[in-house]
């Protein structure tokens, strides 16, 4: 990541993805908790796209059991798969603000067309590996990264024209602490990389993103990083959906940001899920953009 890179961001207001009311208002949150002036500050240039308009109330055709809002989230999930296509062609790094993790879909199918071998830190309390199947819910957010590596309905699938998206051994999930019996199988099957909690309580955060990038290093020319504001504790981040207890530390989630930008890897990404309406003071949005920030690496001193 050149330190004299734009920065594109684009703001996905989607709420499609689960149930919870708010989450929709997560890219305005972020915009006032000072985004935009923090990465200008920074010495950036800024191009701040706008939000995408989200098709709340379509009269879609598409209808599939277990799959909540299918066809307003393909049609978002195009138009930002477009969108991003374009900042990566004009050489920005995209910066994406959700809206619920159901934008991972359309974000990392207009990344994906970039790179050979894209890697993607999928870091989030839960693993998003669900499919109409497996899911006990139906809420296309908790499937996003089974659609990324090709598995869940070919309408979401196909985003972009092609599939699937990422390999299973270009993904490193950090953070997890709520995982479905199917996706247990998954992540198994499939060999995916996953740092728990159990494993960051273990080694530290700080082993545990050592080899997270240099896994990462040694296999992709890119990486987009997912960040899901519920991989964090509560307590700190108490404005998302779904909250789990036992999550990752403001602290913990610091370092990582940090070390991910001493190592340059990063080159694009996602800050999902926060929810203004059940936040305290806007306390989550301000921690998105201080990671945001340091992830774009702000120092101390
Ligand atoms: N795994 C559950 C719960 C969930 C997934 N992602 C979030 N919650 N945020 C599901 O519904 O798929
Ligand atoms: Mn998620
Ligand atoms: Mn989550």
């Amino acid at each position: 990541m050149g330190e004299r890179k734009q920065i594109s961001v684009v703001g996905v207001p989607m709420d499609l993805g689960q149930i919870r009311r708010g989450v929709d208002m997560g890219p305005s949150a972020m915009r006032y908790a000072g985004l935009i002036e923090e990465l200008k500050g920074l010495g950036f240039k800024v191009k701040d796209y706008g939000d995408l308009k989200i098709n709340r109330f379509s009269s879609g055709t598409i209808r599939e059991q277990n799959l909540k809002n299918l066809h307003e989230i393909i049609k978002t999930s195009e138009e930002l798969c477009r969108e991003l296509d374009e900042i990566l062609s004009e050489g920005g790094f995209p910066l994406v603000l959700g809206g619920d993790h159901s934008i991972g879909i359309g974000s990392i199918a207009g990344i994906s067309k970039h790179y050979k071998e894209l890697g993607v830190i999928w870091y989030d309390a839960h693993v998003d590996l669900n499919t109409a199947e497996t899911s006990p819910s139906g809420n296309i957010h908790g499937m996003s990264l089974a659609i990324n590596l090709g598995l869940g309905h070919p309408l979401l699938t196909e985003i972009g024209g092609y599939a699937p998206k990422v390999k299973p051994e270009n993904i490193v999930i950090i953070g997890a602490r709520s995982i479905d019996e199917g996706e247990r199988e998954l992540i198994s099957k499939k060999g995916i990389k996953i740092f728990t909690m159990h494993e960051i309580d273990r080694k530290g955060m700080t082993q545990v993103m050592e080899e997270t990038i240099q896994y990462l290093s040694s296999r992709t020319d890119g990486v987009h990083l997912s960040l899901d504001l519920d991989a964090i504790d509560p307590v700190d981040a108490p404005g998302v959906g779904t909250p789990v207890l036992g999550g990752v530390t403001y602290r913990e989630s610091h370092l990582a940001m940090e070390m991910l930008a001493e190592a340059a890897v990063i080159t694009s990404a996602e800050f999902v899920e926060v929810n203004p309406i059940l936040d305290n003071k806007n306390k989550t949005a301000i921690i998105a953009t201080e990671l945001i920030a340091s992830l774009l690496g702000k120092k101390l001193i």
